[in-house]
């Protein structure tokens, strides 16, 4: 298993011997990144970098998560902010592997999460354009590229399954019409490809099923994923 890793990788080493290969993993909440990035973090030659979720939920013993949630209004920027900062880390950091899977991106951070609180009306205006400047800033002045968009696809019905079966104490206010509202971001995005610049080219992953059968899934996609 490992050797035949190795020679998936090779295209990989030998096209790009400096900078790694970056992966990102995308999708609606619950969808199943998180065990995506568990499963391929055994993997030879790759880093996985999952989502600080742990510092939106604790910055400096605030909790711009739970915020968020309460007053999108009011907190939405700040929440947004700093998921704006903790993904450039994450971007920019540089790897000692040839190949680094990311959850999320910095680009889904703002054309699903920004656009959706500004557009349902849960963002005022001023917020919703200085975080553009800064995210217009970011992304002509720092390489952020990414050579793989892994899209974790699911219905937003299966999402809310899952959230009520579990979900951090924060998220017990998300409704169906949310997830709903993030699905139709995602698809315009990287399905149809009509509403903002698509970084990279996308892999699509039914990720309605079980665990047990995502699993086989990410085995019989591991070549497709690593080999780009
Ligand atoms: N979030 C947000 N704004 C962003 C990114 C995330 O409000 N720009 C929120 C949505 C979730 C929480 O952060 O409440 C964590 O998002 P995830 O989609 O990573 O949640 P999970 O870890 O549950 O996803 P998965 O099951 O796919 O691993």
């Amino acid at each position: 298993d490992v050797a035949c890793m190795s020679c998936m990788l090779l295209p990989v080493l030998d096209r790009d011997a400096i900078k790694s290969t970056n992966i990102c993993v995308v999708g609606n909440i619950a969808s199943g990144k998180t065990s995506c990035l568990e499963y391929f973090s055994n993997t030879e030659n790759l880093e996985v970098l999952k989502e600080p979720v742990d510092k939106w939920r604790n910055v400096q013993g605030h909790n711009p998560l739970a915020l968020m949630y309460q007053d999108p209004f009011r907190w939405g920027i700040t929440l947004q902010t700093y998921v704006q900062l903790t993904m450039l880390d994450i971007h920019t950091r540089p790897s000692a592997h040839p190949v680094k899977m990311m959850e999320r991106s910095i680009h889904s951070a703002k054309y699903i999460f920004v656009e959706n609180l500004y557009h349902s009306g849960k963002m005022p205006g001023v917020d919703y354009v200085v975080l553009t400047e800064w995210f217009e800033w970011i992304v002509k002045n720092i390489d952020l590229s990414v050579d793989l968009i892994v899209y974790f696809k699911t219905s937003p019905e299966t999402c809310h399954e899952r959230l009520k079966r579990w979900c951090r104490e924060e998220e017990k206010v998300i409704p169906l019409e949310y997830l709903n509202a993030i699905h139709n971001l995602y698809e315009e995005w990287l399905v149809k490809q009509t509403s903002f610049p698509v970084p990279a080219p996308v892999l699509v992953i039914d990720a309605d099923r079980d665990l047990e059968e995502m699993v086989q899934h990410y085995e019989d996609n591991r070549g497709k994923i690593l080999s780009m």
